[in-house]
């Protein structure tokens, strides 16, 4: 007879069908009904709820002020590694990739090692992995660090950008990583936004005084962001290399994506909540307010791009939908209050390039879509919504079946969530009930109509009916495997630089 540790009683599996899961040693052993529990077996009765993969958030900055121009700059990130997981674990999140970011002149290798001891010291509630941020992409970081990376430490994706001043590199450097990221079969991510067209709109405003934190979104125009998705996607396709456009924030650029992803070429798009539920008006919400939502690439029309990116969401131009989690505290001098200063006549005043750039959203991102897309529009199924927070991660990232799938054999990451009929649709307060570092949520005020009820991650139960039982540093670190999901090599595989110009 088959032991189990933990036997899901009627789980509602992806949405589609009532069964029993038996769980030992970490991964789901049998999938049935009328699973027998022994002695020792916990019976968890998910009463005909629905029952999920774990998310997987494909991108998160924890504790990423590290970088010589973090410390410059004298932001702090409101979240550590053990913060930002223990918030994750809460929404339903059970692995994390993380940023191991490179500064020019840095070695990268040394980066991620550091980033690995973070992670050790302050101990993850999550799985988790890197990917890397390449600044400086030296003959020594490609040639001989990377491989290293990526052959014997699992990192199978590298994070590029095409904007900021210490972060962007040239259109040659770029060919080049994406050269090196096809020979090691990685996934390229790309902040695709103009870095010299955000300069100048940038310039021009500051030159006027309009420095208020809405004129973020003027400086960051979206042809900044289609212009490069359509550069980077070029140069994709040149080089034949996977990239995932990240934080996609409007329509145009998600356009471009589009038509590559009709031909085939190995394009990827993520979006994230920010997008689907937050306009650009709130940047200019009173005493300072809007630099709560000061991100990049910036909110957008709103209904407008909204519209457009849930099109995105149901179309399956979106591949991934992440949190781009990058917290920094409102009331805080080491936060976003970095950006309020006071005029000549002291009068306040907000400067959005000194504002830090991002949003917490690591613990929201996986209710959100379930109760706005599923459950409120109703444009997405469960098995939609699974593909987008865990399965296409999950793939894209190297970390299916392993997770990312409820499969004998999977790990046992699984979200139980709450009967519909009996949950009790609650209005979001940051104080009560999120479990990050912040002092606030964009997504303030916003009913929920479901939220998970247990997380388990590799068969542990780590949230429970509000309260988090995991244990620091149980989350692990995984080493990651190729991108399985499909998509056309152009030139199969002996790609060089002759056939390539041919
Ligand atoms: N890009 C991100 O991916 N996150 C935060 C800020 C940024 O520019
Ligand atoms: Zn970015
Ligand atoms: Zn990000």
């Amino acid at each position: 007879m088959q032991e189990f540790d933990i036997v899901l009683r009627n789980a509602c599996v992806n949405g589609s069908h009532t069964c029993d899961i038996g769980i030992k040693n970490e991964a789901i052993t049998a999938l049935g009904l009328g699973l027998v529990p022994t002695e020792d077996t916990e019976v968890i009765d998910c009463e005909g709820a629905v029952v999920t993969p774990g998310g997987i958030d494909g991108h998160v900055h924890l504790a990423q002020d590290r970088s010589p121009r973090a410390r410059a700059a004298g932001y702090v990130s409101a979240d550590t590694i053990e913060t930002g997981t223990r918030s994750a674990v809460a929404g339903g999140t059970t692995t994390v990739l993380l940023f191991a970011e490179q500064a020019k002149g840095q070695s990268l290798k040394e980066q991620v090692a550091n980033y690995h001891l973070l992670a050790q010291e302050q101990g993850s509630y999550a799985d988790y992995g890197f990917h890397a941020i390449i600044t400086d992409p030296t003959e020594e970081v490609l040639e001989n660090e990377l491989p290293i990376l990526a052959r014997t430490g699992g990192i199978m994706s590298m994070k590029l950008f095409l904007t900021y001043k210490h972060m962007r590199i040239s259109d040659k450097q770029f060919l080049k990583a994406l050269k090196k990221a096809r020979e090691l079969k990685m996934v390229a991510l790309v902040h695709a936004e103009n870095g010299d067209l955000v300069d100048f709109f940038t310039e021009h405003l500051e030159e006027m005084g309009l420095t208020e934190p809405m004129y973020k979104a003027i400086a960051h125009p979206l042809e900044a962001e289609a212009e490069a998705v359509n550069r980077a996607v070029t140069f994709s396709s040149i080089m034949d290399t996977p990239m995932v456009i990240v934080h996609v924030s409007v329509q145009e650029p998600m356009q471009i994506i589009r038509k590559a992803q009709s031909l085939l070429k190995p394009v990827f798009a993520e979006t994230c909540p920010q997008y689907l539920l937050l306009g650009k008006q709130m940047l200019a919400e009173e005493h300072f307010c809007g630099a709560k939502y000061i991100c990049s690439p910036p909110l957008r029309s709103y209904p407008k791009e909204i519209e457009a990116i849930w099109r995105g969401i149901v179309n399956g131009t979106f591949t991934i939908f992440s949190s781009d989690h990058c917290p920094y505290r409102f009331n805080d001098p080491q936060g976003k209050q970095l950006g309020f200063s006071r005029d000549c006549n002291g009068d306040p005043k907000g400067i959005f390039t000194k504002i830090p750039n991002g949003l917490p959203g690591v613990e929201t991102r996986v209710p959100l879509l379930f109760s706005e897309g599923v459950l409120k529009r109703q444009c997405i199924d469960v098995k939609r919504f699974v593909e987008l927070t865990s399965e296409n991660p999950a793939k894209l990232y190297g970390l299916y079946p392993k997770k990312g799938a409820i499969q004998i054999g999977s790990d046992a990451d699984l979200v139980i969530w709450h009967q519909q009929e009996s949950f009790i649709p609650k209005r979001l307060n940051h104080d009560r009930d999120l479990h990050d570092g912040c002092d606030y949520s964009p997504y303030e005020g916003i009913e929920f109509l479901n939220w998970p009820r247990m997380t388990l991650l590799r068969g542990k139960i780590v949230f429970r009916e509000g309260s988090i039982v995991g244990k620091r540093g149980y989350g692990q670190f995984i080493r990651r495997k190729p991108c399985s999901l499909p998509f056309q090599r152009r030139m199969g595989k002996q790609w060089n630089v002759l056939q390539a110009a041919l």
